[in-house]
């Protein structure tokens, strides 16, 4: 029988939603104390429990991902126009944020199989200018931490990841965030863990948190005195307030999309022609991004064709990560060398509708029909 389209729009995400109930009590609380932001009780109870959720004890809360990686780079202390390594596979957050701390960005091809930026290549854009690396984990996959640890120590960098698809992942049960000098997890509406918008950084190294304190809100020490040059980056109550209550939903959330994980794994797995999501195997998965591999030469259509002809059955499948950064107006001024692997993985991308409430049912029947139009 010919599978029917949805009837109506399945997205690529949706985000978890508390009970209204429950959200309009926050909301009575904060009415009540007329605390709208600054450091409220909202904000010091959900910091509290976001680092217990992660197991980590380093950790800032953002206003969003973007501005929390503004300010990791800007933590850094990088020489003004010094180099910084990162990967053209990913939201254009990520370079901006080098872009905007007056850094130089230099892109470097990404791993064929976790598709992140490869360590093996970093070494060879190394010049006496380059101050830091920035990883991003794509997906939730794990960028190579180890050897990308062992090459900052030799060459004395910094390392930010840019962690907005990784909150939860643990490589070798240790937080990601454990790893290198900063790591930004995002909580905007569409990813597994959300505050409307959001964000933290976590890191390491205690002192870290005075000097983030300070970017986030304007460099302040006291009424008289501006230490730093900050900015305003904090997370405000209502957010707070809602990170609260979703964070206690996310075991939920997550058990639902294994089931989803699972089931796309399985039926599509059947087919060479599909690589399926893999994380490596000492890593934990996020459940953020559900992304599969169009291989043209054993499909009948291109990843494009198949991303269009979805639409007709009201599945809005998204091709994260294309076009590449470099591509962007913005960024194609900046000479790189060849980066063969990104630009293959950009045409053959495409991340399905992923969130717990889609159902197996559902997930099955995307499956299905994702088969039907490569066969
Ligand atoms: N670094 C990386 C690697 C990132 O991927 C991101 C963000 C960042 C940094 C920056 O972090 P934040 O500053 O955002 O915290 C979305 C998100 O806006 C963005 O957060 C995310 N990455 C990126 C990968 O995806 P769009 O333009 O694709 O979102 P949009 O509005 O098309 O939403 C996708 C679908 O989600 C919609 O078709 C329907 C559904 N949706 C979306 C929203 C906003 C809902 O159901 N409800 C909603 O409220 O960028």
């Amino acid at each position: 029988m010919p599978l029917s389209p949805f009837s109506s729009p399945i997205y690529v995400t949706r985000p978890i939603l508390p009970d209204l109930k429950l959200m309009n009590e926050q909301l009575a609380d904060i009415w009540q104390s007329r605390v709208l932001t600054n450091y409220g009780s909202k904000h010091k109870l959900f910091e509290v429990k976001v680092k217990d959720f992660l197991g980590v004890e380093n950790l800032s809360l953002s206003v969003n991902g973007a501005v929390a990686l503004l300010m990791a780079l800007k933590a850094m202390e990088l020489p003004v126009g010094s180099e910084v390594i990162t990967t053209p596979f990913t939201f254009p957050a990520t370079p901006h944020a080098i872009h905007w701390n007056n850094l130089k960005i230099v892109f470097c091809d990404i791993d064929p199989v976790t598709m992140c930026i490869d360590a093996n290549k970093i070494e060879e854009l190394i010049t006496p200018n380059t101050s830091a690396i920035l990883g991003v984990h794509v997906y939730g996959i794990p960028c190579d931490v180890k050897k990308i640890d062992e090459i900052a120590k030799k060459h004395n960098l910094k390392v930010i990841y840019d962690a907005a698809h990784a909150f939860n992942t643990k490589i070798d049960g240790v937080p990601i965030g454990h790893y290198g000098d900063v790591s930004m997890h995002s909580f905007h509406a569409t990813k597994l863990f959300n505050t409307v918008e959001g964000g933290c950084l976590v890191y390491p190294d205690e002192s870290l948190g005075l000097k983030l304190y300070r970017l986030e809100n304007f460099g302040i020490v006291n009424e008289e005195i501006v230490a730093d040059f900050g900015i305003n980056g904090k997370m405000n109550e209502l957010q707070s307030a809602m990170g609260i209550l979703t964070i206690d939903m996310v075991k939920e959330e997550t058990e639902k999309r294994k089931k989803i994980f699972d089931t796309y794994n399985r039926i599509l797995s059947q087919f060479e022609g599909i690589e399926v999501m893999k994380l490596p195997e000492n890593a934990t998965n996020s459940y953020q991004y559900y992304v599969i591999r169009i291989h043209r030469d054993k499909c009948k259509i291109s990843r494009n064709e198949l991303y269009e002809k979805l639409k007709g059955f009201n599945i809005m499948a998204r091709k994260y990560f294309y076009p590449l950064c470099t591509e962007y107006y913005c960024y194609k001024h900046i000479k790189t060398g060849p980066l063969p692997v990104a630009n293959k993985i950009k045409n053959e991308v495409l991340c399905l509708p992923y969130y717990g409430d889609l159902g197996v049912e559902n997930a099955e029947k995307i499956a299905e029909i994702i088969l039907s139009l490569v066969k």
